[in-house]
């Protein structure tokens, strides 16, 4: 599914989200916890400012988990965000990051507190609400943009929590933001070209986990240096070939990011607080 983002599109959002914004206690953001710069939106904070907002790096089963501990640090310390990491489809983790937020509400015990989810497509917003809710409220899906009409859910704790309205739209500038996106599955492959995101993706592999590189793939020894003969060497003991015995490039490098994608790599988180570079718009 490849969302286009043209101005009409983000002006309307803009407006619905400000709105449904105001009307809530808190917001509950949802980013991915192997890339919570990159699955951010920073128009969020600007319109969050004076909102109760807790930062839930979803699908920490699945990234690094001392490069989780490093970016809590960094929300709870540096940018004094609050922040919680936790897998989306475990209650316990879920509810503990729901209270922390609901502590924050200053409100009065009769009045129902009312929470928003918000993120970006496929961080795992639906998953999260369905945890919470104990039964299918919302549509999950490997797909961006699957929720579509913004929904509330009772809770017990006399909580109302509410999907986002329309969608929030990820942001692909600069070219490492939307290649780590791309990579997460965040945004449609074709939104950037797919030779970058595999050789973006095998670089990272090579430069950080190549402990998981061996342990995924044993028949890399010794590993290769260079990210497309990463590519190369999947794909050829994979057997990815194309007529004549040549590499299918793009079917090994499907491969490799099917792989990374779903955790089979092991947990592995696209980037570090300590990369944080100054192309990032980081006050989020
Ligand atoms: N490993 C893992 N996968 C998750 C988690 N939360 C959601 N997912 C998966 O991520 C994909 C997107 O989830 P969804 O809830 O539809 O995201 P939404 O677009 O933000 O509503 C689905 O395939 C989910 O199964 C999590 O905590 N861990
Ligand atoms: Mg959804």
């Amino acid at each position: 599914m490849n969302i286009q983002w043209f101005p009409g599109h983000m002006l309307e959002t803009k407006k619905q989200l400000k709105s449904a914004v105001a009307k809530v206690d808190a917001l509950l953001e949802v980013v991915d916890a192997r890339l919570p710069l990159s699955s951010s939106n920073p128009f969020l904070k600007r319109i969050a400012t004076g909102k109760n907002r807790i930062k839930v790096l979803n699908k920490a089963d699945i990234a690094n988990p001392e490069t989780t501990q490093a970016w809590l640090e960094y929300f709870n310390r540096e940018i004094k965000l609050p922040a919680a990491a936790i897998c989306g489809t475990r209650l316990q983790e879920a509810s503990h990051a729901l209270q922390s937020l609901v502590a924050q509400v200053d409100r009065n015990k009769a009045r129902k507190t009312k929470v928003m989810v918000v993120g970006i497509p496929n961080t795992g917003k639906s998953t999260i609400l369905n945890t919470l809710a104990g039964r299918k409220v919302a549509k999950t899906g490997n797909v961006p943009a699957v929720t579509r009409h913004q929904q509330r859910t009772s809770l017990k704790g006399n909580i109302d929590i509410y999907d986002t309205p329309g969608i929030l739209w990820p942001v692909i500038e600069p070219r490492q933001r939307g290649l780590v996106l791309a990579m997460s599955g965040a945004i449609s492959d074709t939104a950037v070209d797919y030779h970058d995101i595999a050789l973006f993706a095998a670089q990272l592999l090579l430069e950080r986990y190549p402990a998981c590189l061996v342990a995924r793939y044993p028949f890399l020894n010794p590993l290769p240096g260079a990210p497309q003969d990463l590519i190369e060497s999947v794909g050829n003991a994979r057997g990815c070939l194309k007529k004549g015995g040549y590499i299918d490039f793009q079917k090994a490098a499907q491969l490799i990011i099917r792989d990374l994608r779903s955790g089979r790599l092991g947990r592995i988180s696209f980037e570090r607080p300590k990369d944080i570079n100054t192309n990032y718009d980081t006050d989020q």
